[in-house]
């Protein structure tokens, strides 16, 4: 199991591959993209049994503690969140949690779900302004695309990234939306 220190410190150490620069973001995956993560995996990590235990259409994603699945049919944010938690015990709707596991997502967003915009598992419904994840914590990481969250509208009480529709410095960054719009999205499991 690689923690987050030690991706952390892996980053640390190779400062060029992790570092978060939204203008990366703005097209296809280059060399050095985590699609093509040149960073070597733990070594404590038997990627090979890891496979052999995950549950069907989750992937192994260079540089990730967690399997991905994508999933390209939109739903709302409530659906999506019941599609990966009946996957397996421990599988949920992914959330980056530093800047590495951003740009990691928001490329394996372009990748494999045409670049769309994907939900993210974050509100604020039970009181405005009062960003949760939907197990209640207060998320470590929430960069917010500028003026964002905005409770736009009728009011926005969920989060999505942006995609490459979207300019390129805001590709990757976060906004709050209506819970009902419809989004693909992204599964994450842990072993
Ligand atoms: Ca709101
Ligand atoms: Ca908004």
């Amino acid at each position: 199991m690689v923690t987050s220190r030690a991706l952390l410190s892996l980053c640390v150490a190779l400062a060029p591959a992790c570092a978060f620069d939204p203008s990366g973001l703005s097209g296809e995956p280059g060399p050095d993209a985590p699609a093509v993560d040149q960073r070597q995996p733990d070594a404590g990590v038997d990627v090979d049994a890891r496979g052999a235990e995950a549950p069907a259409g989750y992937q192994v994603v260079p540089g990730q503690d967690a399997r991905w699945r994508p999933a390209l049919a939109p739903g709302t944010l409530a659906a999506a969140a019941a599609d990966c938690a009946d996957d397996a015990p421990g599988a949920a709707l992914a959330l980056p949690v530093d800047p590495p596991g951003n740009v990691a997502l928001r490329l394996f967003a372009n990748a494999q779900l045409a670049g769309e915009r994907i939900w993210l598992p974050l509100t604020d419904a039970a009181k405005e302004g009062d960003w949760r994840t939907l197990d209640g914590e207060v998320p470590a990481f929430t960069p917010w695309d500028d003026g964002e969250p905005n409770d736009a509208l009728d009011g926005e009480d969920c989060a999505e990234m942006l995609g490459l529709a979207d300019h390129p410095p805001q590709r990757g960054r976060w906004n709050d939306l209506g819970c009902d719009e419809p989004r693909p999205y992204v599964c994450a499991w842990t072993p």
